[in-house]
């Protein structure tokens, strides 16, 4: 006659041994980077320290390269359900308007200035609003590097922008700039611009180096035009129905290994900057100095125009940092 505890015992370790062979959970991150990227890095060291913390209950799925979709279609998934995270910056502001304040032209003098910003009373303020806009909980932020205008001529005044058919993405605050500046933005997916820019459809668009790296856009694109018009960051998103969701402590592994990735990538982040000029040369881009002050001249009111009353209060709070 087996004793009833003997069978509890015998159920307990059948269900922990299906526990590590199906996780309770499995999360979908998808970015815009390719595998080589620094955030793919810091995507493969949450996966790995969240398997690992969580003794295998969660599974992470990476998905690099617009996999799973563009930025706005990862967005809507993660609403739905059908995806759980991914990274996303001043995009959001399609539904949280303070979300713009990520990638705002000339906003912020230097990194530690944007640190402070982030970090303090405005990152919170945008965060409580994108969470509360779109469902999706911040929990990391990584810095970018400056956003440099790239083109097939070479382009050093703003005068030079006149007509110029170039790519923003899917943000409001970019199309109104450039627009006043005299280019013709299109908002387009970042995983669409590589043809676009082959084909001719459009002549230039605007990134941080890591992603025109990313991207190949070396290979479809002649000059980096050093207009660093855009020092910003981003977020790593989760779902808020996926986080609170969760067991507490397996909300704790996740949260614990968001902080981790969060200073792993910030440790990259530098030497990779340092990288990414040589790296672009020896792909055969040409890097272009511009009348920057000319630039930021131009581009100043034109972004102060575009600010709704709740954008400029954050601007003016950033200012004061
Ligand atoms: O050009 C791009 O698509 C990216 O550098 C964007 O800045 C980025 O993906 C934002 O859309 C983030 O919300």
């Amino acid at each position: 006659m087996i004793s009833k505890t003997l069978i509890s015992a015998l159920m307990g370790a059948a269900l922990l041994s299906a526990h590590a062979a199906a996780a309770e959970i499995t999360l979908q991150f998808g970015h815009p980077a390719n595998e080589k990227n620094i955030w793919h890095q810091a995507a493969e060291h949450f996966k790995t320290q969240v398997e690992k913390d969580s003794g295998g209950r969660i599974k992470v799925q990476l998905y690099p390269s617009e996999q799973l979709g563009n930025e706005m279609d990862i967005i809507n998934s993660i609403q739905l359900g059908t995806a759980d995270m991914t990274l996303a910056g001043e995009s959001l502001q399609n539904w949280a308007p303070k979300a713009a304040m990520l990638a705002v032209p000339y906003a912020f003098r230097d990194s530690e200035h944007l640190r402070k910003a982030v970090e303090g009373k405005v990152g919170e303020e945008i965060k409580a609003q994108i969470t509360e806009r779109t469902n999706l909980v911040p929990i990391a932020w990584f810095e970018r590097g400056s956003r440099q205008l790239t083109t097939n001529r070479p382009i050093t005044t703003p005068e030079e922008l006149k007509g110029l058919r170039l790519r923003v993405p899917n943000v409001p605050l970019f199309v109104d700039t450039w627009q006043t500046m005299g280019a013709r933005p299109t908002p387009m997916a970042l995983g669409e611009v590589f043809t676009a820019l082959q084909q001719n459809v459009i002549e230039g668009q605007e990134n941080p180096l890591s992603l025109i790296e990313s991207s190949s856009l070396y290979e479809v694109q002649k000059y980096v035009n050093r207009t660093d018009h855009v020092r910003s960051w981003i977020y790593v998103v989760i779902g808020k129905k996926q986080l609170d969701g969760m067991p507490d402590d397996l909300r704790a592994v996740v949260l614990n290994a968001a902080s981790e990735m969060q200073t792993f990538e910030s440790g990259l982040f530098e030497k990779d900057q340092q990288r990414l000029e040589a790296s672009l040369k020896e792909r055969g881009m040409e890097f272009i100095d511009v009348d920057a002050e000319a630039f930021a001249n131009k581009a100043r009111p034109a972004v102060l125009e575009a600010l709704t009353s709740e954008q400029r209060a954050l601007f003016d709070a950033i200012q004061n940092l």
